[in-house]
Formats: structure tokens, sequence, C-alpha cells
């Protein structure tokens, strides 16, 4: 018999088909493994870690305190592991990742270098076929989508490419040995996260620096520290308690006292001192909870954004170069408010441009480097720091179709629609964690996915005790799901920016707002409420 045939045989007893080694996937795996579920992870990687895997470039680092983003399902593993630093930078976290997987045992399930290329459900034999890239196929009643928000790496799409004699890189899929830039001229495209985080970095190591800026973007400082002991030992003396409070904050993050004040019935100076308070502090849910009504009064955000951008103008020293940094076309915390290192300092550098390709947008790849509509710039490498097709990217780059004629593509032409961003009406026994329509990219992504696993996790089970095996939302929840989403999301300010949130990054992609932003209490109270009506607005059948 075949390694391949092997496979199929042992997988044909499978339960639960997986499709990530993110750290949703591996949760999963780890939760419904417990529970005596048979389930493999398929994962596209060579190795676990999701977005901390393919993510490598300098300056990588989150953007959550480490303390909270990490895993809660372990108290012996959130007390015995230890964050070397108050954010965690990407080479810590793939650590983590890789030693929750050992410490559980998990690769065992785990098939790697497998890209799922197709997913088709069957309603004669209540099953999800997957097929991968290299043409095998394996089956199992339920399939959970854990395959990231952020995973589809995306290049604009400019002729050129292979004209250019120097090197291109992607962030979203850094080289696993590093790239040095010495000596290098070198282009950075891309103003947002992951941009503001590597450029301070290569500009410590290029001969010159060239960033290509469309869209100035709203970062604060992270002032990431080493770790401090007493503030480790304080926040682990009171772990589970503090798991459990961030599901009733807005963003699954405790420790944030919630404003009670509106920024525009304080004074000026207050009003000031608050936001001096917030950046010395660092942090952006600390600043954006600065006054209640930041992100749903423009008035209110102004005042803050004014904050920021004379932050700008007294960091870069020439006047040129800050007010082109200024942000001036979305309110402060519309699009991912970044946190940064030493990022606006970095223009002050005499070997560091700012190209603004908002007024003369870049038209190319030339053999020597880039060309906008007004000038060449002579590159040797070229980082594209452009970003993803974020939260419905992955999901579409998989063909997945039932037998009863619902194909993924059509569903989603004109923005996701799901039924509390875990299941869609016409896919059965489709899950995803942190889909569409969840506050998943809103809130700390860990807690988000242990919520769904967990949720996910008590459907299964409620199924199994029951004697049936299939489960569809209804097309009136999801629909109803779907207008809630929209409506909640208008009554922010979110909309306001063209940002990856509403799919203005990628040309054509439909402008919807897709991330649930009601906050985590509010989700997580309405999907606990839908599973003790019996699973209300779903479907199940034997
Ligand atoms: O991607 P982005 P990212 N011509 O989409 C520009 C998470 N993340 O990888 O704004 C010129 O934010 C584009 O310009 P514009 C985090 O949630 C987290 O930086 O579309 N420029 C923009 O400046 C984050 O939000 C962490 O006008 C073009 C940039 O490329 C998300 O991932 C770290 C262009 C893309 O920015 C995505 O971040 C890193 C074009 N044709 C990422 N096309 C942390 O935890 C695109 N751009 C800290």
């Amino acid at each position: 018999m075949s390694a391949t045939e092997a496979t199929r045989a042992g997988d044909s007893d499978l339960d639960v088909i997986i499709v990530g080694a993110g750290v949703g996937g591996l949760y999963a795996l780890y939760k419904l493994r417990n529970l005596g579920y048979r389930a493999r992870i398929y994962e596209a990687a060579a190795d676990v870690g999701g977005t901390w895997y393919w993510n490598r470039y300098p300056g990588c680092r989150c953007d959550v305190e480490s303390l909270e983003y990490s895993f809660s399902f372990d108290d012996d593993l959130q007390q015995e592991w230890q964050w070397p630093e108050r954010y965690g930078g990407q080479p810590v976290i793939l650590d983590y990742v890789n030693h929750v997987a050992d410490r559980f045992d998990l690769r065992k399930d785990i098939q790697f270098n497998t890209r799922i290329k197709a997913a088709k459900f069957s309603n004669q034999s209540n099953r999800w076929t997957i097929t991968t890239a290299s043409g095998e196929s394996v089956s199992a009643p339920y399939c959970i989508m854990a395959t990231g928000n952020l995973s589809t790496p995306r290049k604009p799409d400019w002729p050129g490419f292979d004209d250019f004699k120097g090197r291109v890189e992607h962030t979203g899929l850094w080289p696993h040995d590093g790239v040095d830039f010495t000596g290098l001229r070198v282009g950075v495209i891309g103003t947002g996260s992951s941009g503001v985080q590597s450029i301070p970095l290569i500009a410590k190591q290029a001969k010159h620096l060239t960033v290509f800026q469309r869209t100035a973007n709203f970062s604060l400082p992270a002032r990431n520290e080493p770790m401090r002991a007493e503030k480790e030992a304080a926040h682990k003396a009171e772990y589970s308690e503090r798991r459990k409070a961030a599901y009733s904050t807005p963003f699954g993050i405790a420790g944030f006292p919630p404003p009670t004040q509106s920024a525009l019935e304080v004074s000026e100076e207050e009003r000031n001192a608050a936001y001096e308070a917030k950046w010395a502090e660092g942090g952006s849910i600390s600043y954006l909870y600065a006054f209640t009504d930041l992100l749903t009064n423009k008035e209110a955000n102004d005042t803050a954004s004014d904050f920021a951008r004379n932050k700008i103008r007294a960091t870069v020293k020439d006047p040129k170069t800050a007010e082109l940094l200024c942000p001036n076309n979305h309110p402060i915390g519309t699009k991912r408010l970044i946190l940064d290192t030493d990022y606006y300092e970095t223009y002050n550098l005499d070997h560091v441009d700012l190209v603004d390709v908002r007024s003369a947008p870049i038209e190319g790849l030339t053999e020597k480097g880039l060309k906008t509509t007004d000038a060449e710039y002579e590159l040797d490498m070229i980082v594209f720091a452009t970003g993803f097709d974020a939260m419905t990217g992955a999901m579409k780059e998989i063909d997945i179709q039932t037998d009863s004629g619902a194909k993924i593509g059509a569903k989603w032409e004109d923005g996701p629609r799901t039924y509390l961003g875990i299941m869609m009406a016409d896919f059965p026994n489709l899950f995803m964690i942190t889909g569409p329509q969840s506050p998943g990219v809103k809130s700390q992504m860990i807690l988000s996915c242990e919520q769904h696993v967990d949720w996910i996790a008590d459907c299964l089970e409620h199924l199994r005790s029951n004697g049936q095996s299939k489960i569809v939302p209804e097309p009136k929840a999801e629909d109803d799901w779907v207008a809630h989403n929209n409506a909640v999301a208008d009554a922010t300010l979110y909309p306001l920016a063209n940002s990856w949130y509403m799919g203005a990054n990628i040309p054509g992609k439909p402008r919807i707002f897709m991330p649930y932003v009601g906050g985590v209490e509010a989700y997580k109270k309405r999907c606990d409420a839908v599973a003790a009506a019996g699973y209300e607005g779903f479907q199940i059948s034997p």
C-alpha cells in the first residue's frame, strides 16, 4: 500500500477535517480530540503557526500584549510560559505555538505541506470531501475552516515583475533565512502595520530606503519593553479571572476600564491630558478607550486624530514629510490602529525618503526599479507590504461547493454572508473559526478562536447526544445576521475608511464592512443564547 493510500485509509474514519494549523486550528484539534472525535488538520505550510509561520519580516510583532495574546485553555500552560517582552515578537510567538503543538502532542494529527484546493459536500452521504493540491482526497462528516483572516498575501497586479533585475519580497511570505539589506537601495510599498513595523529595521541596514505611501495611517508608540517581573506575577495571580473578564469587554481584552465621558464634554486641556497619558502608556485600545465616543462620533474622533497628527508633526523634522505622514482621509481607529517603534523617527534619517504614490501612482516595475507616473526610482530590492485579501480571501481560494449547487464564489459575490460568522446557509456541517461577521479581527484573536472552537465543540456534542448529524443555518437567520452586522457597523465611523475591513484594498472586491463590531461581550452572549435555545436559527437533522 502506498503512503497516500495508507493516509486515505486512515482518514476515511475521520469525524472532523480541520483546514489550517494556526492558533484556531490547533485548539480545534486539541479540543475535539479530547472529546473523542477523530480529527485531523491539513496545513499548507511545512509547520504550525499560521500567520506567525508566514509573517517573518523584520519587526513583526503582535499589537496585543503577550500576557493577553495567548491560549487560556490550560492553566499550567499559561502559568508556565514566560513572555520575555510586553508585546510578543514573531519568533517568540512562533516558539510558543510550537511549544503548544508539542506539549499537547498535536503534530501526529497534522498533515503538513498540504494545500486544500476544493471541498465538496454530498447531501446523500452527509460528508465533506476535501481535495488537496496533489489530488489526494479525504472525507468526513464535518469540516472546520481555520484558514485565517490575513492569510492570502496580495501584490498589486502591475506590469514589469519579470523585468526587474533586483529582488522582490512580500512581508506575508518572508524567507525563512531572513533578508540582508546591507548596502542595498530598498523600496517598501505600503504603510499598514507590516510596512510600519518593518520600515525602521530595514532603514537600520539598508544603504537607502524609499517608502512608497498611498495612504498615511495612524500609528502610536507601542512602548514595548522587557516583561516586568511584578507585572507578570500580578497578571498570572489572577489569570483565570482576567480571562473570564475579557469576554465581558468589547475587544476581548481585560484591564481597560471602560470610558465614561464623551470627548466633547471635557475641556480641551483635560482632553489633551487624557490623550497624552494614553500616548505615554502605549497601546491602541488604551488610546481609543480614552472617551466613549471616539469610534462613533466624528467630532469627538477629530480631537483624537488631531492630537495624533500633532505628535507626528512634533517628531518628523522635515515639515513636508511630516504633513505627508499625517493621515487625512480617515478617522483614527477606523483603519487598524498601528503600534510602532521609532516609525516616525525613521524619517529623520538622511538615507530615508517618503514618496507620495497617491498623487503619482505606481505604474509598474522596470528593469531598474519602480516607475510612478512622474519618476523612476532605482532599487535593488522591493518589499511589498501591500497586505492581504482579508477575511474572505482564504475561503474563496478553496473551491467550496455542495451537490445542491451552492458555491462559495457565488454565495459571497457581493460580500460575505454568514450566520454568526460561524456557518453559512446552504453549506451544512461547514464551520469557520473567526469567519467574517464575527468579532475575530476586532478582538484578541486567540480568545475569539477559543470561543468559536468551544461553541463548535458544544454544537457537535449537541448533535451527537441527540442522534443528529446535520446542521445548517436557516436562510432567514443568515439574512438577519448580515443585516444586524451591517447595522452595527453603520452606527460607527468604521465604514468611513477605505480599509481592508471594507475590502477596499483589493481592486474589484465588494465594499462591505466584514468584521462584527458590536463587541465581544454582545457577540458571545448572542452565540450562547443561540445554543441555549437549541441552536436557534439552525436546521438540525439526522
Ligand atoms: O496590510 P494593510 P498589512 N499602491 O492592508 C498599500 C495585521 N497585522 O500587511 O491604505 C500603493 O494594512 C496600502 O495602501 P492603502 C493587522 O490587522 C498585524 O500592513 O490601501 N500602495 C497600505 O498602506 C493589519 O491591519 C500586525 O491606500 C498600496 C498597505 O499597502 C493587517 O494585518 C502586524 C497598493 C497595505 O496595508 C494587514 O496589515 C502586521 C498599491 N497598489 C499585520 N496596494 C500586528 O499584530 C496596497 N497598498 C502588529
